[in-house]
């Protein structure tokens, strides 16, 4: 069958022979594969716990318009409600075919940003380097900061997302790997800098602020303020990144850390996820982590009669749950 062909290749280390592509999706920007077992024939056999989601715009260091903005909350919201995933995989495909280079992402991308892109063609008549014009536009969908709603999407994501950082992270690229739970880099390939302030502009809130708590106060200002240029063993001996490895196995290493995952048990994945975010995630982090307790709570015989008492217009007998064990 169809789903059983090899995806096309879209970097230089996916290996086709491991994925599919999951279907049901019209992307340019990103790319969206299921992990699969085949068989001696290429069959696939089953699919297997984790997708890999990844920038496809190797040629401007896989920058984020809107629309790429756009395809990554569809994917990561796929991925978010698709059972028997455990991992996602968030890296860039690549490299550049203008020069070779390699990257993750290097943020939004500066030509169609705020005023002089979506907002500004929304005034005025010029046309952006979508090809839309002041006629043609959505307005609803103009100089949207996005990419935060995929920020808190990553956060609040009961799945464990993987940032493998093939090359450049830069700006809001560097912050997509912040958010995530785990980062692995390329010793060869991966280079990090937080170019934000150097273009005018600021991720004030996990960017900046998660790193901080994951790095320490001192190490995250010089990040952001020098906005100088860290390589992959630089990141891990700042704590930023679990683990540096050679190029060409990168993938490989993502997959064996989402199998890890995946032979833990989910709900403890999840639990243990959502307590790490509770304490930098104020009340909305207590919600979210409160959510999964609810869930867990509405599964004991003790909310069932709660709620049986009420379909049953009876008091509840609460006598056989004990206010302490
Ligand atoms: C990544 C860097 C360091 C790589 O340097 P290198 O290898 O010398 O490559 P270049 O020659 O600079 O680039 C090659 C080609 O790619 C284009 N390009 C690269 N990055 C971008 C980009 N971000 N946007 C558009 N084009 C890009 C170059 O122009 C070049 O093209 P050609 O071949 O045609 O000349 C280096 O490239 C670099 O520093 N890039 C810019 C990094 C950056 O500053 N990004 C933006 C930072 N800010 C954000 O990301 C904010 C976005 C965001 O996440 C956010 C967060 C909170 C609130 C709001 C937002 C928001 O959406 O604005």
């Amino acid at each position: 069958s169809s789903a059983d062909n090899f995806p096309a290749q879209v970097s230089d280390i996916f290996d086709p022979s491991r994925w599919r592509v999951v279907e049901g999706f019209d992307f340019t920007d990103m790319t969206y594969h299921r992990q699969v077992e085949r068989d001696s024939d290429g069959k696939i056999v089953r699919d297997l716990p984790t997708v890999r989601i990844a920038f496809n715009r190797p040629e401007v260091r896989n920058a984020f318009r809107p629309g790429t903005v756009d395809e990554l909350y569809r994917a990561m919201d796929h991925a978010r409600m698709t059972p028997d995933v455990a991992a996602v995989l968030l890296t860039g495909n690549g490299p550049s075919p203008k020069d070779g280079v390699h990257s993750f992402c290097s943020g939004g991308d500066q030509r169609i940003r705020g005023r002089d892109g979506y907002r500004y063609t929304v005034q005025n008549t010029v046309q952006n380097t979508d090809g839309e014009t002041k006629e043609t536009i959505d307005p609803a969908r103009a100089g949207r900061l996005h990419i935060l709603e995929v920020q808190r999407l990553m956060r609040t994501m009961p799945k464990v997302v993987i940032a493998v950082v093939n090359g450049w992270a830069a700006g809001g690229g560097h912050s997509l790997h912040v958010v995530s739970d785990l980062t692995i880099a390329s010793r060869q390939h991966g280079k990090f800098k937080q170019t934000d302030a150097t273009v005018g502009s600021f991720d004030a809130g996990y960017g900046s602020a998660l790193l901080a708590r994951q790095i320490g106060q001192k190490a995250a200002r010089a990040v952001f303020f020098l906005a100088r240029e860290y390589s992959a063993d630089d990141a891990v001996r700042l704590g930023a990144v679990n683990e540096a490895v050679d190029h060409a196995e990168l993938e490989n290493t993502a997959l064996e850390y989402a199998a890890d995952i995946a032979g833990q048990s989910p709900q403890a994945i999840r639990m243990l996820k959502f307590a790490f975010n509770m304490a930098d995630d104020g009340l909305a982090g207590q919600q979210v982590f409160a959510g999964e307790a609810t869930r867990l709570a509405y599964m004991t015989d003790e909310a069932v009669e709660g709620k049986e008492a009420f379909l049953q217009k009876r008091d509840p007998d609460w006598s056989s749950f004990p206010y302490y064990f």
